[in-house]
């Protein structure tokens, strides 16, 4: 895209939604960079979950670079870029809940349940933001659809098949990890559909008036909280498990 450099330079001082495309970016580049290195330093079994890490901030860092250049030359929401993004993400961070708990028995079925969840969770979310006609209605329909998705794998992680796996793995870094992991899913997650809900028709537009400018900075602050965070939760499981 073609923005001046000036303006590159100059937008981050005096808007946040921008400050945060920017450190975003620069922040999953940097947790890429180190899970892919620090793959080659934990045991065998671990360096799958790395690689998946390294995936994971490596795709939104790439989204970021688009994202936040196509947010400092049209003013807009990425809608497009962002849920291309989470349509990889997210079903790589099921991988992460299925690879943690294989050696407990996980199946495959497990890995394309999550999936399924969370493909149903996306494309309903996109279709709310996408195609809104600025009504109530159509944010609620596609956003309470979405729901279904979401408390699918918070149902998982925290009671679920995950979470019976990882007891059953008998080892406590396990259990601990899934556990900050399905955290994770509960509080982490929950930042999207706040920012779902400040578009324009959302509950939070609608209801508090918050403007619509807040998806992008609920979006981008829950992105890094999340990939980053699941990553470093992984990485501590591999560098602190002492299971066979
Ligand atoms: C790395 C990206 C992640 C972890 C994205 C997660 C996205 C969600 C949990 C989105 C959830 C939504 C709802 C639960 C309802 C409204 C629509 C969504 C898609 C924002």
């Amino acid at each position: 895209m073609n923005t001046l450099l000036t303006d590159i330079v100059k937008i981050p001082v005096d808007d946040p939604i921008a400050f945060t495309f920017f450190t975003g970016y620069m922040a999953m580049l940097a947790s890429a960079v180190f899970f892919f290195m620090e793959r080659s330093s934990v045991e065998g079994k671990w360096k799958l979950s790395l690689l998946v890490s390294g995936l994971i901030t490596g795709i939104a860092a790439v989204h970021y670079y688009y994202m936040r250049d196509y947010y400092l030359a049209t003013g807009q929401t990425p809608t497009a870029l962002r849920y291309i993004d989470w349509t990889l993400t997210v079903p790589l961070m099921c991988v992460e809940f299925y690879l943690l708990t294989k050696a407990a028995g996980a199946k495959k079925s497990l890995l394309w349940k999550l999936i399924a969840a969370s493909v149903l969770m996306l494309v309903t979310g996109y279709i709310g933001e996408a195609f809104t006609d600025g009504s109530t209605f159509h944010s609620v329909l596609w956003g309470v659809i979405s729901t279904v998705g979401y408390v699918y794998i918070l149902y998982t992680a925290w009671l679920g098949e995950v979470a019976q796996l990882a007891k059953n793995s008998g080892d406590p870094v396990v259990v601990r990890g899934i556990q900050t992991l399905a955290w994770f899913v509960l509080v982490g997650w929950a930042v999207y559909p706040i920012g779902y809900m400040c578009m324009p028709g959302g509950w939070l537009n609608v209801g508090l008036g918050w403007s619509a400018s807040n998806v992008d900075l609920f979006y981008n602050i829950a992105d890094a909280i999340n990939k980053i965070g699941f990553g470093l939760v992984v990485y501590n499981i591999a560098v602190t498990s002492k299971g066979k």
